[in-house]
């Protein structure tokens, strides 16, 4: 049951494609106060969603914040990261709680008092969405019914993708490519990061290291290698440069307060911000993404779309300012701490935030006040536009800033992250959150992207990465590299590599049926097994699918892990290509092995898990021939979900499932 109440006169997100009937508020649970709402919570009660957030998957006992956040050094009390999710679900009341609203949104979740979740909502515009359900899967179901239905990528999407910011030239990702081909690893996408471009100018490609890119794309699309370009959200400031004057003419910038043309600093220096909120600069921003399909590329990521601001004209020009003022004087400490932060505080400011417009629905916004709409928005002109480009293939298309209503046109990785062992966790933990709110395709940095990584951990977070749908290693300019041939144990690593086109047709099966059918990818075990208090507060261990548990191991110098079982599973183990069926389990802990080189799952009793023989790109992987894992007196056909990988997808599942049973 899904109830509708409206507070205020809020701004259309368009997160809603079913809304029903507004009803007066009414609520046993939700108590209205000044700001937002009270929960109170019983001892019992787990909080699960909120989507792209530090912490645990329970997120009772902290503080998150929804404001889209470039925040690459985050850490457990970071509060705000790139999206703004504000959908969570009580686990005891089974209750779920939407908050539509592209304002700011903070949710103390018993961290203030451990018995009160204290919502505060930084306007009192919004609607609020309360569904009650039978269990929490059926809650997340109805909600994502609300949402409407996720974004789907091509199938050679969920390959392996090798991606570095700081490829600097189209010999330099031939170079990759040979790399993989000579190790004999399989590889799908090679990423494009800041430095394809004239300048970081978006639409043009530097003419002198990437000038052949034409030859180069159809050069990797004979080795079935997708080039993926990055598109950044500020447009340069520069005359002659045709999307800026395009931009400038047609009106199609974010305004200052005066209505001139609001400038930040960005990658390309200064920069203007396209009106994304404004439909018509939307679609022009949406079509420019043809200079590049025109080429022959058919993936793209967005960056930079909270979005990132490295400084603003004017603030920067305060800060020379300040810096004026102080130089010659003598400095005390708190004259020199402000002094000391005068450059850190330009970044991503809320002055700034609050000191520009867009043109929403024919009326001046201010940007503050829709702020997590920004990336949606950017990702959503693209997509549209890829409707009228491509009509009949799918493009790849994710977001790093997103809002619920995003998720129905791109995908999005988790952000800047860093090569710690704590962020690959972080990683698993996101999965279910993210899902719930409609993000199914989705994948963190694999290797983690600033810091250097580790060859232990990179191989152990590549046994997490098999299972994500977005599987992309990706490193920041100036760290370790950490492609895949550049550790010692080159073998190592491909025998990890191998076990994802392994799994690549029960991955992308349950991804179609989860997209499909409104449902979840990845779970968390209390979501299952709600009887089990185990079970239920288990926070590293995640169901995915209807036939497997994984259990990444997620800690140094672990040569294996404690387990808990749920009910009778057996371990299933990718071992020097072989696939073993070992032990089966009964409910309860069990401390299991797991060598550096070996993926481990498991599988769940009387389910099916499909194989393939693996391959060496996503095209040359057999989908139709399928060996099937399964144990149990009682094996229930599996419903495999398959199509050819590419035509945008119809409303018409039943053509594209096969039984398989053994
Ligand atoms: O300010 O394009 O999250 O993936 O490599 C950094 C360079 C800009 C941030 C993205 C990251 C990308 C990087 N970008």
């Amino acid at each position: 049951m899904i109830k509708r109440s409206r507070f205020g006169n809020p701004i259309e997100t368009e997160a809603i494609i079913n809304k029903p009937e507004a009803v007066e508020f009414s609520s046993k649970r939700l108590i209205r106060t000044d700001n937002g709402f009270i929960i109170n919570l019983s001892e019992k009660e787990m909080v699960f969603g909120l989507g792209e957030n530090v912490r645990g998957i329970n997120k009772r006992g902290h503080i998150y914040k929804s404001y889209c956040d470039d925040n690459p050094n985050h850490q457990e009390d970071t509060m705000t990261l790139y999206g703004a999710h504000n959908f969570f679900v009580l686990s005891d009341s089974k209750l779920g709680v939407f908050l539509d609203t592209p304002s700011e949104i903070t949710f103390d979740i018993g961290y203030t008092k451990a018995s009160e979740f204290r919502i505060e909502i930084n306007k009192q515009d919004f609607d609020l969405y309360i569904i009650e359900g039978e269990s929490i899967d059926k809650v997340v179901q109805e909600f994502r019914g609300l949402i409407g239905r996720s974004y789907i990528p091509p199938r050679w999407s969920f390959g392996y993708g090798q991606c570095r910011w700081s490829y600097m030239s189209s010999d330099e990702v031939r170079t990759v490519a040979e790399n993989y081909e000579k190790n004999n690893m399989p590889i799908d996408m090679i990423y494009l990061d800041i430095d394809y471009m004239e300048r970081y100018k978006d639409f043009t490609v530097n003419k002198d290291t990437f000038g052949d890119l034409d030859q180069l794309i159809s050069e990797m699309k004979a080795k079935n290698i997708h080039l993926v370009p990055i598109i950044d959200a500020g447009i340069k400031v520069e005359e002659g440069y045709d999307v800026y004057e395009e931009g400038r003419e047609k009106g199609y910038f974010c305004k200052d307060a005066d209505g001139e043309d609001f400038i930040v600093g960005v990658w390309p220096g200064r920069c203007c911000f396209p009106d994304m909120l404004n439909s018509e600069a939307r679609a022009w921003f949406g079509n420019k993404y043809k200079v590049l399909t025109d080429m022959g590329i058919d993936g793209f990521w967005n960056d930079m779309n909270e979005p990132a601001i490295f400084y603003s004209e004017k603030k920067l020009k305060e800060a020379f300012g300040k810096i004026k003022e102080f130089e010659g004087s003598n400095l005390g400490v708190d004259k020199f701490f402000e002094l000391r932060d005068i450059f850190n505080r330009l970044g991503n400011s809320r002055e700034d935030y609050a000191s520009f417009y867009h043109n929403y629905r024919g009326q001046k916004v201010c940007h503050n006040d829709v702020h997590n709409l920004f990336g949606y928005y950017m990702t959503r002109g693209a997509s549209e536009a890829f409707e009228r480009i491509s009509p009949d293939k799918r493009i790849l298309m994710f977001s790093r800033a997103s809002y619920v209503g995003m998720h129905r046109y791109g995908g999005i990785w988790q952000g800047d992250n860093k090569s710690w062992w704590s962020h690959l966790l972080m990683n698993l933990k996101m999965m279910p959150s993210l899902n719930m709110c409609g993000f199914l395709y989705t994948g963190a940095d694999v290797g983690g992207f600033g810091s250097n990584t580790t060859e232990d951990l990179m191989l152990r977070w590549l046994q997490l990465a098999v299972f994500t749908p977005l599987m992309r290693n990706h490193s920041a300019m100036g760290t370790r590299r950490q492609e895949l041939y550049a550790f010692e144990g080159t073998e190592r690593f491909k025998k990890v590599l191998d076990v994802r086109y392994k799994l690549l047709p029960y991955i992308y099966s349950e991804f179609m049926k989860s997209a499909l059918k409104n449902t979840m990818m990845f779970r968390p075990l209390a979501f299952e097994y709600t009887d089990d208090e185990i079970a239920c507060h288990v926070e590293d261990q995640l169901l995915l699918g209807e036939s497997i548990m994984i259990a990444p191991i997620v800690e140094q110098n672990a040569i294996g892990r404690t387990v808990y079982i749920p009910e009778r599973m057996q371990l299933v183990r990718f071992k020097d290509g072989e696939v073993i069926s070992e032990k089966i389990y009964e409910k309860g802990h069990a401390y299991v092995e797991a060598a550096l080189d070996e993926v481990i799952l498991f599988v769940r009793e009387n389910r099916i898990l499909p194989l393939s023989e693996g391959g060496k790109n996503v095209t040359e992987t057999n989908f139709n021939d399928l060996s099937l894992i399964a144990f149990g007196d009682e094996i229930k056909p599996y419903e495999y979900y398959n199509d050819d990988g590419e035509s945008p997808v119809k409303d018409d599942y039943d053509k594209y499932i096969s039984v398989l049973s053994k």
